[in-house]
């Protein structure tokens, strides 16, 4: 699958481990976006971060085809030694016109296409309470706009905003958003993914 990427993320001002994570990785079937956000900070969240990463990871890779589900319970078990994280994930299959969506936590999700959607995740830490988790579906075309961010961005990004930004690049679309809505008092990260429309992974 080809997607364009813009992805920026940073630790809170005055450290240098960051409790944030995301990972876009090509999977058998399509695309998976993640973004994860360790409980605290510093190294205690960066570890958590980087475990949840590791899981994921091996997960994806280690089978034909998962449910988000069954990935985030893999992730729940493996974070139990530490103070867990929050994190949203959305899988886009090649050919598919729904997208598939799981959260647990404070992580915004958006999906910007003739429609916008707001998926909204269930409460919980991964790792410490997480108790349910479900795989939602939403309607989705290759060319949609998959936005993705931490609580180190501050929510409410203006519709003027990304109605001006949505036909500028994916890098361009993540600086510009970060710049404006980024707090120097939280690990911050931003995630923006868009499928490209035609055939370019037919051939
Ligand atoms: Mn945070």
């Amino acid at each position: 699958m080809n997607v364009r990427v813009g992805a920026l993320t940073r630790a809170k001002k005055g450290f240098t481990a960051n409790g944030d994570a995301y990972l876009v990785e090509e999977i058998s079937h399509g695309i998976l976006i993640c973004v994860i956000d360790g409980i605290g900070h510093g190294e205690h969240a960066e570890r958590a971060a980087t475990i949840c990463v590791k899981t994921i990871r091996e997960y994806i890779h280690s089978r034909e085809d998962f449910t988000l589900t069954g990935l985030f319970y893999a992730c729940d078990t493996a974070l139990r030694d530490t103070d867990g994280v929050v994190m949203a994930a959305v899988m886009i299959k090649n050919g598919d016109d729904r997208v598939y969506f799981a959260g647990v936590g404070n992580i915004t999700t958006r999906i910007i296409g003739r429609e916008k959607i707001y998926p909204i995740s269930t409460g919980g830490i991964i790792g410490y309470n997480m108790s349910r988790v479900r795989e939602e579906r939403y309607p989705y075309k290759s060319g949609d706009l998959i936005l993705m961010h931490s609580d180190g961005i501050r929510s409410g990004i203006k519709e003027e905003i990304l109605t001006q930004l949505y036909n500028q690049d994916e890098e361009r679309i993540a600086e510009e958003i970060f710049r404006e809505y980024s707090r120097e008092t939280d690990d911050a990260t931003i995630v923006v993914v868009r499928e490209r429309v035609g055939n370019w992974s037919d051939s």
